[in-house]
């Protein structure tokens, strides 16, 4: 995607600048750890100024103004599809859930405006996160929303804007990124695929997002993507404050299956998972409560995304994403794959009926976790796109996991 031979380091001449791995050195079992060492005292104090005409701001999200601006630039010249189809839409609630999670400082919404017309060009964020990769556990910032406004594209402020969020971060002592992208760079260490489900297939298939099969009817479509009215799991319900707890533990041992996995404090997973009250909402969570006990988690967001016809924006696509799970329900072992593939099934279809029910349109979930075990039997079909996952200034072996894990899908 990004029109490069992902071999040819030579062609990314900021990437190969910076502390990555390289291609060609995937290979064999590495040492695992970070790239490049150094201390605060010898990280610049000031940004590096930009050319003239452009200035360096941080963003206020907490103040409407500063919001609306943000909000506007990434709805305006943020992430696209191939053919330019839709466009993420990200409300101002997802934005204040994403970029304020637990440890967030304005310091990291950084913006650059054009001097005469103060209009805001370009933006990058980040959030801090503890990382563990197998048995290391790490902060890293996780960097989000890098947008450069379209006519200001190609001219290298993407470098300049990572430089700087990488300065802010080692200003704090955080040495580590994380960042996921579609595009090729370098070098992934885990690569996963896009899958979805349909749940109201007429709108997806009016709007270009979901064709026709072959020899197919719409009715049959419909039918194919029908749900039933209400959940099947019992003990289910919504996820509450008193949850937090079990929820941590729950899903940190099931994460402990994975060999990259963020570490939740309860702050975190207080932020990450229960909804918020007012505005629009952003975040659906659900426990099984057996005897007292919560043995299943699941969790999805809402991004929206503009359906852009004649360069016009006349409608909004309501996308779920798959977002954290865990279970323990039924399980005799931990690896008891068959027992698990049951379950998840179930709970999975539930999140279907519960997101239906939320009226989203279609629900999202990528190659990764134990996701093999459902997609296929819950009508999730593989979309065109990737998810490439990088480590900034560490070095690991490849996770697989994504795409990799044919046999499971
Ligand atoms: S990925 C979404 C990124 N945003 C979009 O796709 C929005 C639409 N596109 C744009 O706004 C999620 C522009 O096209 C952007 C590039 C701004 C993408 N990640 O300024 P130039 C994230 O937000 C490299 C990293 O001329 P442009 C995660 C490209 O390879 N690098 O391009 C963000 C080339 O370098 P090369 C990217 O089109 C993670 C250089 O930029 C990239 O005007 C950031 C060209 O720059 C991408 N998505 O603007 C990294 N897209 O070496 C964080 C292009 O090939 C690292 N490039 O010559 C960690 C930092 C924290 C460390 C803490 C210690």
């Amino acid at each position: 995607a990004s029109g490069k031979n992902a071999k040819d380091m030579g062609a990314y001449k900021f990437w190969q600048t910076q502390p990555v791995p390289r291609f060609g050195e995937e290979g064999g079992k590495v040492e695992e750890g970070p790239l490049k060492m150094q201390k605060v005292e010898d990280i610049d104090q000031e940004p590096q100024p930009l050319v003239a005409g452009f200035e360096w701001v941080t963003m206020d999200l907490a103040d409407d103004e500063d919001m609306k601006e943000v909000y506007e630039l990434l709805n305006g010249h943020y992430v696209e599809d191939d053919e330019a189809m839709f466009r993420f839409n990200y409300i101002p609630e997802v934005l204040r859930w994403a970029m304020m999670a637990p440890g967030w400082q304005r310091k990291y919404h950084i913006g650059v405006r054009a001097s005469q017309s103060r209009k805001l060009v370009a933006f990058i964020s980040a959030v801090p996160v503890n990382i563990r990769v197998r048995d290391r556990t790490f902060r890293s910032s996780e960097v989000n929303f890098l947008c450069v406004h379209k006519k200001l594209r190609g001219k290298r402020l993407a470098p300049v804007l990572i430089k700087e969020v990488t300065r802010i971060s080692n200003l704090d002592g955080v040495w580590q990124g994380l960042y996921t992208a579609g595009i090729v760079l370098p070098r992934p260490v885990s690569t996963c695929r896009y899958y979805h489900r349909a749940l109201n297939w007429t709108k997806l298939h009016a709007c270009g997002f979901s064709p026709l099969p072959n020899g197919s009817k719409p009715e049959y479509q419909v039918r194919k993507y029908a749900l039933p009215e209400a959940t099947s799991t019992k003990g289910l319900r919504e996820m509450q404050d008193k949850d937090v707890g079990a929820v941590v533990r729950l899903l940190t041992r099931y994460l402990a299956r994975f060999d990259m996995a963020p570490q939740f404090t309860e702050e975190e997973a207080r932020h990450w998972f229960l909804p918020k009250k007012d505005g629009r909402q952003v975040i659906w969570s659900y426990v099984v409560e057996d005897n007292g006990a919560v043995t299943d988690f699941f969790s999805f967001f809402c991004v929206e995304s503009s359906i852009i016809k004649n360069n016009e924006v006349n409608d909004v696509l309501r996308v779920a994403y798959l977002f954290y799970y865990a279970t323990e329900a039924g399980l005799s072992e931990p690896r008891d794959r068959a027992a698990l593939k049951t379950r998840l099934n179930a709970l999975v279809n539930d999140a279907l009926v519960l997101a239906k029910k939320a009226r989203l349109d279609v629900f999202n979930a990528l190659s990764l976790m134990d996701n093999g075990l459902f997609l296929g039997q819950q009508k999730f079909g593989g979309g065109d796109g990737q998810l490439h996952y990088y480590l900034f200034n560490y070095r690991a072996n490849h996770i697989s996991g994504g795409v990799d894990a044919k046999n499971q899908l």
